[in-house]
């Protein structure tokens, strides 16, 4: 029989790579899995129950209905709740970070979109859930908003799982990414696609290609010798979706600032880091056109930034072009 490895497994057995590993930042891993298992099962059964629905209505046994990205947002939040080494989350669904009580002095905070690209569901596009991992900066007692402001260098893990044809889990403790497939018939991930390396060079560009008019100088040049090349073009729109076929298959995915959108769209904390994370650890690169994302400074949870990140060479000609242009 072919050997199969679980995450929980791989997990445990990577723990040693961390001489000092107590276990915590592993619990926490194996956490975000299992909630994501629930996420992928309710995401599945989207269009067969009533819930892609606005909340506050009911369904037939009289229970609320709620929207996908609530219930993936509880979901996440029990599951953390419960593990007992977080002491506070920040989720892109919530205004300000959630200290949790009964594991105030816990080392670590966990920052999340939990389902990004939500507003696929109803088409049944793929979407993803994403998580970054920090170890707390402020002493004991209640977390503190500086424990989530911290750079993206500092990451201790980070990942993201995908809904799509399948589900995927996709992560990085900053010793490479490695990517786990859901098999269904066991409820397991299992080892997929060790040691992810995106491809040096790429010829795939992913942007929303509509808002070309108002983008800057070097964004357009880059768009026109993309095409000029003959580079296929491909956008989900779901952000998950873009970066992991980027991340695979090599390539550029943009989401820069344009005018209606000076600052782009895409939240630094909870999308751009967490992906930039494991951008670099796979061999690719991750910028705002200027700085390198992970040395961008947070200064509010809901930040957004500018961001072009994927294979090297084509990371490195906008860059170059926003250089010129500048
Ligand atoms: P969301 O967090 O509200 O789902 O929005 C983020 C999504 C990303 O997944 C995707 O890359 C982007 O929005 C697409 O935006 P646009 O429709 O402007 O191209
Ligand atoms: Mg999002």
């Amino acid at each position: 029989m072919q050997s199969i490895i679980s995450l929980d497994e791989f997990i445990i057995q990577r723990q040693k790579d961390f001489p000092y590993a107590t276990g915590e930042l592993s619990g926490l891993l194996r956490d975000i899995g299992l909630a994501s298992k629930i996420i992928s099962r309710e995401v599945n059964k989207a269009g067969l129950v009533d819930i892609t629905g606005q909340i506050g209505t009911q369904n037939a046994s009289g229970e609320a209905v709620q929207k996908l990205d609530v219930m993936a947002d509880n979901l996440l939040i029990a599951s953390l709740q419960n593990s007992g080494e977080c002491c506070g989350i920040a989720s892109e669904e919530n205004n300000t970070y959630v200290p949790i009580e009964k594991s105030k002095n816990a080392k670590y905070v966990v920052l999340f979109d939990p389902l990004d690209g939500s507003s696929n569901i109803d088409v049944n596009i793929s979407i993803g859930t994403i998580f970054a991992i920090y170890r707390r900066i402020s002493d004991d007692g209640a977390c503190q908003l500086e424990d989530f402001l911290q750079d993206g260098v500092e990451q201790v893990a980070a990942g993201y799982v995908l809904y799509g044809s399948s589900t995927m889990l996709i992560y990085t403790t900053g010793k490479g990414v490695n990517g786990f497939t859901l098999d269904p018939s066991i409820g397991e991930f299992c080892l997929s696609h060790p040691n992810i390396k995106i491809p040096q060079k790429g010829s795939i560009y992913s942007i929303n290609q509509s808002a070309y008019p108002s983008f800057d100088r070097a964004t357009q040049l880059f768009i026109d010798e993309c095409m000029e090349a003959g580079h296929r073009f491909r956008y989900v729109g779901s952000m998950v979706a873009d970066v992991h076929r980027t991340l695979i298959k090599g390539g550029i995915f943009a989401y820069p600032a344009s005018q209606k959108a000076p600052e782009g769209k895409l939240r630094l904390l909870y999308e751009c880091n967490p992906l930039s994370f494991v951008m670099e650890q796979a061999g690719g690169m991750a910028s705002n056109g200027k700085e390198r994302i992970l040395e961008l400074e947070a200064t509010q949870l809901h930040q957004r930034c500018p961001i072009y990140m994927g294979s090297p060479d084509m990371v490195e000609r906008i860059l170059q072009l926003q250089q010129e242009q500048a």
